[in-house]
C-alpha cells in the first residue's frame, strides 16, 4: 500500500515537472494538478484555426497496467477545453476497433450530424479515448492485418473497449471540467456513430445518469452477431466469383440502386429516387426481378448472384435455421455508396488495405468476439480463409462463450445488457433522452435489427418509448453516410432541444453533401428532407419536391 502510494505521488511529482517544462516552450494551458491517477502528457493552447475556436488541448491517460497477454495497457485519451465555453460537455465515442485517440472534436471534420460545425468549434468541453488500448502497439504488428484487434487476447482490453473504459473516463472528465472551468457542466452528452453509436447505446443502458443525452449513429449494439454475417457475407459472394471483389461489379451496385428505386420510389408519394417507405418497399422489390430473362444480359444479374443476395440479405442462420444475426431490409442506397466497400471491395482509403472491409471483421471475430480467442493470421488471404472456413454451427456460440480468464462473452461486454429484452429502466429513470439515426442502406448494422429492437422496446414500455427514445431512419443512406441520400443535418442541436428545452424531435431537416458522387445529376444541392421517427416516413404532400416543407411524416 505503502509503496503504491509512494509510487503514484512520483508519477505526480512526474507529471508536475513534466507541465513546467512543457510551459516553458508552449504556453500551458492545464493549470493544477491532475486528478487522482491521472498522468497528463501534454497540455497546451491550440490557437482559433481552420474553424476551430482557441482551445486546451490535454492529453492524458489512465489505468496502466500490464496485460495477461504480458504487454501494457492504459486508456489514453485527449480532452479539447473551448475558450469560450458553452456549459456542455461532450463525449465523444470513436469507430472500429478504437486503439486511436481520434481527435476531440466532438463529430467527424465535416460536423455531418452536428450542423457542419463540429461540437468543439460550438463550444462543447470533448473527450476523445483510445477505449483501452493501442491500436499501434509495436508488439502486434507481426499480427499484420490483424493487429488493431489483438488486445482480445487480454479480459480486461476487451471489457473497456466494450464499456468499461466510458465508464472510467466519465467522471474523470467531469472532474477536469469542474477543475478547468471552476464548475461541471450543465449538460453532458455522448455521441458517436458505427462502434461509436454502440458505445452510445450501451451507455445508455449501463450508465443512463451520467449524461442527458445519447446521439447514437448507425450502432452496432450487437457486434459480434453483426460480425458474423461478414463471415456469411463473403461465404456467399465467393460462390459467384472466387474473386469476391467481381462478384458485385460496380455495374451490379448501380442496377441494383436504380431497380429497387424504380420498384419503390412512387410509394411514398413522389419519384424522387428516394425509398422513403422503407416498410412498403419490402414487398414492393424482389430480388428475383433482376435475374436475366432468355436471351437478355444487360441490365440484369445472373442467377447465381441473385440466390447470393438473397442469402445475404436474409442473414446468418445456423444449420438448424436459426437466426444468427438479423435480415436486412432492400432500400434504394443498396449497392452504392461504401456498400460495396463493406461487402465486396474496399477501394478507399483508410480501409483499401483490406480486399473488403469485411476482413476486418475477421480479425475481430477471431480475437475479440470468440472465447477463446481465435488467433487468426493477419494477411488478407488468411483471414478471408478464415471467414470461408466459418462454421456457423461450430464457430457462432463462440460469442456468447465464457471461459477463464474471459469471464465475459462478446455479447456480454460489447452488447446492452438488455439487448435481447429493451427496456432500458436506467434511461427511463432518469429522465435522458436517446436519439438514434441508423441509414436505410447500411451494409454493416442492419436497421433492421435496430427497427426489432426499437419495437421491442416500445412493445416493453406500452408504446411509450418515444418519449425518451426516438429513432430515425434515413432513406438512402449508408454506413455514417454516403450513399443515394440527405446526410448532413443537425441532430445534435434537434438532441439539444429535446434535452434542454423539452422539445421533442417530431423531425429533423436533412440535406445533401454536395460532394457525394453518387446523388443523381437532377437532384437541387439544396434539396431538403425530414427524417421521420420510427415508424412515420417522409410522404409527399405536393408543392416544390425539393423542400422539406412539402413532406409530412406519415405512418405506413
Ligand atoms: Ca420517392
Amino acid at each position: 500500500m505503502g509503496h503504491d502510494r509512494r509510487r503514484l505521488l512520483c508519477a505526480l511529482a512526474a507529471s508536475s515537472v513534466l507541465s513546467i517544462s512543457a510551459a516553458a516552450q508552449a504556453e500551458e494551458c492545464w493549470k493544477g494538478p491532475p486528478p487522482a491517477g491521472i498522468t497528463i502528457t501534454g497540455s497546451a493552447w491550440q490557437e482559433a484555426d481552420k474553424g476551430l475556436p482557441r482551445h486546451c488541448r490535454v492529453t492524458a491517460n489512465t489505468a496502466s497496467r500490464t496485460g495477461s497477454d504480458g504487454r501494457t495497457y492504459s486508456i489514453a485519451f485527449e480532452m479539447r477545453l473551448p475558450q469560450e465555453w458553452n456549459g456542455r460537455f461532450l463525449h465523444q465515442v470513436n469507430g472500429g476497433n478504437d486503439g486511436v485517440v481520434v481527435p476531440a472534436l466532438g463529430d467527424r471534420a465535416d460536423g455531418w450530424v452536428s450542423g457542419g460545425r463540429v461540437p468543439l468549434a460550438r463550444g462543447f468541453a470533448v473527450l476523445s479515448s483510445d477505449s483501452g488500448h493501442s491500436g499501434a502497439d509495436p508488439a502486434n504488428k507481426p499480427r499484420g492485418l490483424a493487429a488493431g484487434a489483438a488486445f482480445g487476447l487480454d479480459p480486461q482490453a476487451r471489457r473497456d473497449y466494450g464499456y468499461s473504459a466510458d465508464m472510467t473516463l466519465s467522471p474523470i472528465a467531469k472532474a477536469m471540467i469542474a477543475a478547468h472551468y471552476g464548475r461541471q457542466p450543465d449538460y453532458s452528452y455522448m455521441a458517436g456513430c458505427s462502434n461509436g453509436g454502440r458505445h452510445a447505446m450501451v451507455a445508455a443502458s449501463r450508465m443512463a445518469q451520467s449524461y442527458d443525452g445519447f446521439l447514437v449513429g448507425n450502432p452496432g449494439f450487437n457486434l459480434p452477431r453483426a460480425a458474423i454475417q461478414h463471415a456469411w457475407d463473403v461465404q456467399a459472394f465467393h460462390k459467384i466469383d472466387p474473386d469476391i471483389r467481381k462478384s458485385i461489379t460496380r455495374d451490379d451496385g448501380r442496377l441494383i440502386s436504380s431497380k429497387i428505386i424504380e420498384a419503390c420510389d412512387a410509394l411514398d408519394g413522389v419519384k424522387d429516387d428516394l425509398t422513403s417507405n422503407l416498410a412498403a418497399c419490402q414487398k414492393a422489390f424482389t430480388f428475383d426481378s433482376l435475374i436475366c430473362r432468355s436471351g437478355a444480359n444487360e441490365a440484369c444479374l445472373s442467377p447465381a448472384k441473385v440466390e447470393a443476395l438473397k442469402k445475404v440479405f436474409a442473414g446468418p442462420r445456423d444449420s438448424s435455421g436459426k437466426a444468427l444475426y438479423a435480415d436486412w431490409p432492400v432500400d434504394g442506397g443498396v449497392g452504392m455508396g461504401n456498400w460495396r466497400a463493406w461487402k465486396v471491395e474496399s477501394t478507399v482509403a483508410p480501409w483499401n488495405n483490406y480486399p473488403i472491409i469485411a476482413t476486418m471483421g475477421a480479425a475481430s471475430l477471431g480475437y475479440i468476439f470468440s472465447t477463446p480467442p481465435v488467433q487468426v493470421e493477419g494477411a488478407n488471404d488468411k483471414l478471408l480463409d478464415y471467414l470461408l472456413a466459418y462454421n456457423f454451427d461450430r464457430d457462432a456460440p463462440k460469442i456468447f462463450a465464457r471461459a477463464e480468464p474471459f469471464g465475459e462473452s462478446a455479447m456480454d461486454f460489447m452488447a446492452p445488457p438488455d439487448v435481447d429484452d429493451p427496456k432500458l429502466t436506467g434511461l427511463q429513470k432518469s429522465g435522458h433522452r436517446m436519439l438514434i439515426y441508423h441509414g436505410a442502406a447500411d451494409p454493416v448494422f442492419s436497421i433492421n435489427d435496430t427497427i426489432r429492437w426499437y419495437e421491442a422496446l416500445d412493445r416493453n414500455l406500452a408504446g411509450k418509448a418515444n418519449a425518451f427514445t426516438r429513432l430515425f431512419a434515413m432513406p438512402g443512406v449508408t454506413h455514417c453516410g454516403g450513399g443515394v441520400g440527405l446526410d448532413r443535418m443537425d441532430a445534435l442541436s434537434a438532441l439539444m432541444d429535446w434535452v434542454e428545452k423539452g422539445k421533442a424531435p417530431d423531425a429533423i431537416t436533412a440535406s445533401v453533401n454536395p460532394a457525394n458522387p453518387d446523388l443523381p445529376v437532377s437532384w437541387s444541392k439544396e434539396r431538403m428532407r425530414p427524417l421521420c421517427p420510427w415508424p412515420s416516413y417522409a410522404k409527399y404532400e405536393g408543392g416544390d419536391p425539393e423542400k422539406a416543407s412539402s413532406f409530412t411524416c406519415a405512418r405506413p
